[in-house]
């Protein structure tokens, strides 16, 4: 750290290029998928960009020899089911979907099973957006995370946030209160693409203490990436 104020623009972006490199260097990025199966949560508001997330995580995790099972627990709108379908056939791997209207944990958790009995070594699961407003969803999302841990046997689980990089520091507010229902171990941050850089994951790595793991870098199968940090901060800061 620079033991004087910065006098120029270039200084003060320095300074910050310094702080935000050390906030996110030393954090593990890797998914944690080891487990019999292993399950990746995902979870946020809506139009985070969960699903399609899913569906291309769902891609690349069969691309590098895994078999996921994509669960589609957003059993809140039929809508929301098909979407999830659509992107595991798309990701060609099986899916398995709630009835509309059922208990999201108990989709989880059936499909947990049914991924056991199948011999799918991972279960990615898809549930409603919420707001983190919302207290009732958020106790609902609450079991979601507690089936599931008690339906993997103490497995590695990820949970991961889903955050869309347009939105500025209500991601934060987002992640605070999310992270109550269930705690998160990973973000995964879309929409990266766009014109906005989702700077606030610097205040949310800082805060939480939770790493980015994935980047969304567009609208098809193949735009999914491990998040990197290095470019991530060198695009915020043009450096
Ligand atoms: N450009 C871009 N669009 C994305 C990305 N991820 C998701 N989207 C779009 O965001 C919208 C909402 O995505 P969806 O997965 O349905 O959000 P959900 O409500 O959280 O499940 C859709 O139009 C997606 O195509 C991304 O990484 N880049
Ligand atoms: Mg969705």
């Amino acid at each position: 750290m620079q033991s004087r104020a910065p006098r120029t623009r270039e200084e003060a972006v320095d300074a910050l290029v310094e702080v935000a490199t050390t906030v996110m260097s030393n954090k593990p990025r890797e998914l944690q998928l080891a487990g019999a199966p292993a399950c990746v949560l995902l979870y946020g508001v809506n139009g985070a960009g969960k699903t399609t997330t899913a569906g291309k995580l769902a891609f690349r995790l069969r691309g590098e020899g895994r078999r996921p099972l994509v669960v589609a627990a957003d059993t809140y709108r039929a809508a929301g089911i098909e979407q999830m379908v659509i992107w595991a056939e798309r990701a060609g791997v099986a899916h398995f979907e709630g009835a509309s209207g059922a208990d999201p944990a108990s989709v989880v958790y059936e499909g947990v099973q049914l991924a056991r009995k199948r011999g799918h070594d991972v279960v990615i699961a898809d549930t409603a957006g919420r707001l983190q407003t919302q207290r009732n969803l958020l106790e609902e999302l609450a079991k979601v995370g507690r089936v599931t841990a008690k339906a993997l046997d103490g497995a590695p689980y990820e949970s991961l946030l889903v955050l869309d990089a347009v939105l500025g520091l209500t991601n934060l507010v987002q992640a605070r209160e999310f992270n109550k229902s269930i705690p998160i171990t990973g973000l995964a941050l879309a929409k990266l693409d766009s014109s906005a850089k989702g700077g606030s994951v610097i205040a949310i790595e800082s805060e939480l203490n939770v790493p980015a793991k994935l980047a969304g870098v567009g609208e098809t199968i193949e735009d999914l990436a491990p998040f990197q940090p290095a470019s991530f901060i060198r695009a915020i800061f043009k450096r």
